[in-house]
């Protein structure tokens, strides 16, 4: 639909009376999509059963600020990512570390008197943080979500059982992660949301659209694991490896920590179209203490997350800075980890077999 048309029929249903909702969210995450989905339910139910919602996925850019053009419907809401101070901005809900872009946005979010902006840093996932807090202020309940709700928080939480569950996929929760992240169409995300509250995940994989990208990006993940194992270089605790000149547009995190079990810390360095990315993550299933906050080493630099993981995001044709960067990340998290390691770093790691 062209836009001029779009924006006509969206001035009509305004007319008739039907509230017109900007919902913007982390998009390619499946915390960011379950967010927003669990808004849209939490909203039908307790605030106008009849509204009309209209998505925006948002994505973390080097130096990004929100285009207060953005915020162009009575209500504009943004989830699962950081806050903007525009008076337009009528709800809000974030749980990253660093979800504000200066100390100003944090001062104006302290100021806020709507009752409608909730940060809960404390929370593993956005999603449910949206459903507890819409719970307990606005008497939501949408028991038909748990399995979202359940998935979102094991997946964004990092809270697999162990490296197996995390990438070899054998769960629709899993496999839909894989096509989020990986899909090469820009309104996947969106068009996922409304599946999301009205559909099990078993029956999204079995869309057949879905199902395809799902193999098409299998095989690639399998490739993928290759090149890890075969880039990885594991010191100290720390595994690192250089991926800038492979095209992945992402990968699945935990496959560093699938191949080198022994690794605490994982950097990596890898390219997509917009951006150079230096990921810098902690592996869930060690059992070496992790005293590093990711997320204030990467702020650093100027990027963030969380303090178990964090990214920094470069322009995509800033290779100096970014090796620069990765080389220091590695080389302090490694001095850090030296004394305690030590010769923990034998086993080798997982292959899938097939
Ligand atoms: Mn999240």
């Amino acid at each position: 639909m062209c836009f001029e048309l779009a924006l006509a029929l969206r001035k009509l249903k305004s007319r008739c009376g039907a509230m017109a909702i900007l919902v913007c969210f982390h998009d390619r995450c499946f915390d960011g999509i379950g967010s927003a989905a669990v808004f849209t339910r939490f909203y039908r139910q307790c605030i106008d059963p009849k509204a009309e919602f209209r998505y925006h996925g948002l994505m973390h850019r080097a130096g990004q600020l929100f285009d207060e053009g953005l915020f162009d419907e009575p209500e504009n809401v943004i989830v699962d990512f950081k806050y903007s101070s525009s008076d337009r901005l009528t709800w809000w809900f974030d749980h990253h570390q660093s979800a504000f872009l200066t100390e100003a946005d944090a001062e104006h979010f302290r100021h806020d008197r709507s009752g409608k902006k909730f940060y809960g840093p404390d929370y593993r996932s956005c999603t449910k943080f949206i459903v507890e807090t819409c719970q307990s202020k606005f008497g939501f309940e949408a028991p038909e979500l748990e399995e979202l709700v359940y998935w979102a928080d094991l997946i964004d939480g990092a809270q697999y059982p162990d490296t197996r569950t995390a990438v070899e996929m054998h769960d629709p929760a899993t496999q839909l992660t894989l096509v989020i992240e990986g899909s090469s169409d820009p309104q996947f995300s969106v068009r996922l949301i409304p599946e999301l509250i009205s559909k099990p995940l078993q029956k999204i994989m079995d869309i057949p659209e879905v199902r395809q990208t799902f193999d098409r990006l299998y095989t690639v993940h399998l490739k993928t694991i290759d090149i890890i194992r075969s880039r990885g270089e594991l010191k100290n605790g720390v595994v690192f490896f250089d991926v800038a000149d492979q095209s992945f547009e992402g990968f699945n995190k935990f496959i560093p920590y699938y191949l080198f079990p022994g690794a605490v810390y994982s950097v990596a360095l890898s390219r997509s179209q917009a951006r150079i990315k230096i990921g810098v993550g902690s592996n869930p299933w060690n059992p070496s203490p992790k005293t590093a906050n990711l997320a204030s080493i990467c702020e650093r630099y100027g990027g963030g997350g969380h303090a178990k993981v964090a990214a920094i995001s470069l322009p995509p044709t800033d290779f100096a800075r970014a090796r620069k960067v990765a080389d220091e990340i590695v080389t302090d998290l490694r001095s850090g980890l030296a004394a305690s390691v030590g010769n923990r770093e034998q086993g080798t790691g997982n292959t899938i077999q097939g």
